[in-house]
């Protein structure tokens, strides 16, 4: 099996990059330990310990948000980042080629339960006309990302990422600490009969997105004349994995009884990497409107409505809400 420097290297991706997803995916090895440990990491390990000293009673979350941004400030190839764990952006190193950008724990309320969980990353090129400590740095769409993807500790810790070529898969050898290649090039299925959606929010959807849902739920007696079964992880990064994996639409539409803040996923660390593996598995990624890619972004913790997957069961929902 063929490990993951070596596919980067075959996919031409630059050297500067290669070394910045390196580093990131040595913090996601770590948070991968500290994942499978559970409610033993608030006690044990060592890492964390030396950096932030007498700082040991952290959350998942926060242990993981601050392991990716240590390592990624000393890595010197990252002018700035943004975390869902950060109000602002972090200035990193001055004239360094790239940004990044992560949810470090999607799914944070699966942690308790020793559910799904995984870190959402996107990267793109540092802009010259923005300081390094200024937002700026991200106002720019999903199509420039320059690489997208997420580590899923699951069962196995499985990595899905996309440098513009195609989805791969690998999975993290624990054995020997590197992470194979196991699946060269995802293809989502354009056809589904699976949907994830969260159901308790029936009502407050708009009447266009709850007819369509209305319809999946009628099955072979209703419109679409086929049984749909449903699954909802109450992780992002989990629902996506399984729709990249074998198929389906994954949506979380918009609140229309919360008009000041209607959508709940984040733009720049949810919806963006998630669209471009999406995109690149050949699925398609919209708002309730939009192609998500194409978004200008307004600020870094944006939220947009999400409807992800199969390509004609995307089409289908949408043509709902036109
Ligand atoms: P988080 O980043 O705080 O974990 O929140 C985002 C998560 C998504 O992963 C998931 O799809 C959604 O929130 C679940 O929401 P719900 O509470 O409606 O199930
Ligand atoms: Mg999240």
């Amino acid at each position: 099996m063929k490990r993951l420097i070596p596919c980067l290297e075959q996919d031409n991706v630059e050297i500067e990059l290669i070394l910045l997803i390196k580093t990131l995916l040595t913090a996601c090895k770590e948070i991968s330990f500290r994942v499978s440990q559970g409610a033993l990491s608030n006690v044990l390990g060592s890492t964390l310990d030396e950096n932030i000293q007498g700082e040991t009673q952290k959350k998942l979350d926060v242990i993981s948000n601050q392991l990716l941004k240590d390592m990624l400030l000393e890595s010197g190839k990252v002018r700035t980042i943004a975390s869902e764990e950060e109000d602002f952006v972090v200035a990193a190193t001055e004239n360094a080629p790239y940004i990044v950008a992560f949810d470090p724990l999607d799914g944070s309320s699966n942690i308790d339960i020793n559910g799904q969980i995984g870190t959402i990353f996107t990267i793109y090129r540092a802009k010259d006309d923005a300081p390094a400590n200024s937002e700026l740095q991200f106002s720019q769409k999903g199509t420039e990302q320059v690489c997208a993807g997420y580590v899923l500790y699951g069962p196995s810790t499985m990595l899905a990422m996309t440098t513009g070529g195609p989805t791969r898969l690998y999975t993290l050898d624990k054995t020997q600490g590197c992470y194979l290649l196991t699946t060269e090039q995802l293809s989502i299925p354009t056809e589904t009969q699976e949907f994830a959606v969260n159901m308790s929010n029936f009502h407050q959807w708009s009447a266009e997105f709850a007819h369509y849902i209305n319809d999946l739920i009628l099955g072979k007696a209703g419109i679409r004349a086929k049984k749909y079964n449903m699954r909802w992880n109450g992780a992002m990064v989990g629902d996506v994995h399984r729709v990249l994996s074998r198929g389906g639409i994954f949506c979380y539409p918009n609140n229309i009884n919360q008009p000041e803040q209607p959508a709940k996923l984040r733009l720049l660390y949810e919806a963006n990497p998630l669209a471009m593996l999406v995109e690149n598995a050949k699925g398609k990624a919209f708002t309730e409107q939009t192609r998500i890619l194409e978004i200008q972004p307004s600020d870094i913790h944006q939220r947009v409505a999400v409807i992800m997957g199969s390509a004609n069961e995307v089409d289908k929902c949408l043509s709902y809400l036109r």
